[in-house]
C-alpha cells in the first residue's frame, strides 16, 4: 500500500501488479480519469465567474457557446477516454444510450467498458456547493474485438474490477479502488497533481450522522420513518445529526470519513427512489463494502441487483455496517 506523499501516478503503476487482471489497461484507464478530472476541476472552479466568462449559451471569445457543466464534464470524460483507445464502451448517465468505441476496428482488444455519472449534484454549482463525478468500470462479457452490448454495461455491481468518484469541494480529490481497499488522493491544484492523503479509507462501524432528504418524509415507507425518528431518540449516543448536502459524492466522503448513513429511499414521487444503480448507487456501494461500510435497497445488497435497464433507479442505503443493519431490521419490521 502506497505512504503518504505519494503521487497517484506513482501509486498507479506501484499497485499495478497487486491487480489479478493486470495488463496495463486499467492503469492506463485510471490515468485517463485522472485527466479528465483535472480538466474537468478546472471548468468546476471558473463556475463563479459567470459575468466574466459568460453564462450558458453566450459565445465564449473562439466563438464557441458556453456549455452547462454536466454537459462539459461527459463531453470531456467521453473524449479523454475515447482519443486514448483504452476501453470499448462507455455509459453515461447523460447519454440515452451507451457508446460503442472504435467497433469497426478488429485489433480493438480493449476488454473493459465505463459506466459514468459526470457531474452529480450539478444543481449545486449555482450556489458554490461541491459536487462530483463518479465511476464504475467492468470487464466486458461479450468477446473482445466485437462491438460492445447491452449485456457488457447491464451486470451485477459485484463484477465491479473498480470504481470512484471524484469530488470536486473545499480541495479536489479522487478516490478510487480496484477492489483492494479505498484510497485517496487530493488534488495540489498549484502544480496539478493527485497526492495520496488519504490512504486505505474505511468508514467506521458506527456513526452517529444520519443524510436524508427529510423534505420526502411524508412519501417514506414505514420502515424509514421509523428509522428517522429512532435516530432523533434520546438515547444512547441520539439524537444523531442530520447533514445533507444534496450532493451523493460530498455526502458519501464525509459519511465515510465520520461515521454516518445515506439514504435515498423510494416515495410516491420516486417509487424507485431517485439515483441511478448503475452510475451511483454501484460504484457508491462497492467503494462502502472496499472500505468496510456496506449498501442495501433496505432488503438487499446493492451489488447483488440484477439491472435491466441502462438507467434503472434504485433505493439506496449506504454506509456505517451498523446503522445500515439497522434500516435493514426497521425495513423487516415495519416495511413499506
Ligand atoms: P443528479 O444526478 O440529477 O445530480 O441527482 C443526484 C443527486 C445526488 O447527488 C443527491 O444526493 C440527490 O440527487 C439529491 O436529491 P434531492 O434534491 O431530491 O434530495
Ligand atoms: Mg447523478
Amino acid at each position: 500500500m502506497g505512504s503518504k506523499n505519494q503521487t497517484l501516478g506513482e501509486f498507479i503503476i506501484e499497485n499495478q501488479d497487486s491487480f489479478k487482471y493486470t495488463s496495463g489497461e486499467l492503469s492506463r484507464l485510471i490515468n485517463s480519469i485522472r485527466l479528465a478530472a483535472k480538466v474537468v476541476n478546472h471548468e468546476v472552479n471558473k463556475a463563479g465567474l459567470v459575468d466574466i466568462v459568460g453564462a450558458v449559451g453566450d459565445k465564449n471569445i473562439q466563438g464557441e457557446e458556453q456549455q452547462k457543466l454536466d454537459i462539459y464534464a461527459n463531453d470531456k470524460f467521453i473524449q479523454t477516454l475515447s482519443n486514448r483507445n483504452i476501453v470499448c464502451g462507455i455509459a453515461s448517465e447523460e447519454e440515452d444510450s451507451f457508446i460503442t468505441i472504435n467497433s469497426q476496428d478488429e485489433n480493438n482488444q480493449n476488454k473493459y467498458v465505463v459506466l459514468i455519472d459526470p457531474l452529480d449534484g450539478s444543481s449545486n454549482i449555482d450556489v458554490n456547493v461541491s459536487v462530483g463525478t463518479i465511476f464504475s468500470i467492468y470487464r466486458r462479457v461479450t468477446p473482445v474485438g466485437t462491438p460492445v452490448k447491452l449485456e457488457d454495461f447491464l451486470q451485477k455491481g459485484s463484477e465491479q474490477v473498480a470504481a470512484g468518484y471524484v469530488v470536486y469541494g473545499t480541495s479536489t480529490m479522487l478516490v478510487y479502488t480496484t477492489g483492494d481497499g479505498v484510497n485517496g488522493f487530493t488534488l495540489n491544484p498549484a502544480i496539478g497533481t493527485f497526492y495520496l492523503s488519504h490512504p486505505n479509507m474505511v468508514f467506521p462501524e458506527d456513526g452517529t450522522i444520519y443524510s436524508v432528504n427529510e423534505g420526502n418524509y411524508i412519501d417514506f415507507p414505514l420502515g424509514i420513518k421509523k428509522y428517522i425518528k429512532y435516530c432523533q431518540e434520546e438515547e444512547d449516543d441520539r439524537p444523531y445529526t442530520s447533514r445533507y448536502i444534496g450532493s451523493l459524492v460530498s455526502d458519501f466522503h464525509r459519511n465515510m470519513i465520520k461515521g454516518g448513513i445515506y439514504m435515498y429511499p423510494k416515495g410516491s414521487r420516486n417509487p424507485n427512489g431517485k439515483l441511478r444503480l448503475l452510475y451511483e448507487c454501484n460504484p457508491m456501494a462497492f467503494l462502502a463494502e472496499q472500505a468496510n461500510g456496506t449498501s442495501s435497497d433496505g432488503y438487499t445488497r446493492t451489488l447483488d441487483v440484477t439491472p435491466t435497464e441502462l438507467h434503472q433507479r434504485v433505493p439506496f442505503i449506504c454506509g456505517s455496517k451498523n446503522m445500515v443493519a439497522k434500516v435493514e431490521e426497521f425495513m423487516l419490521k415495519f416495511g413499506e
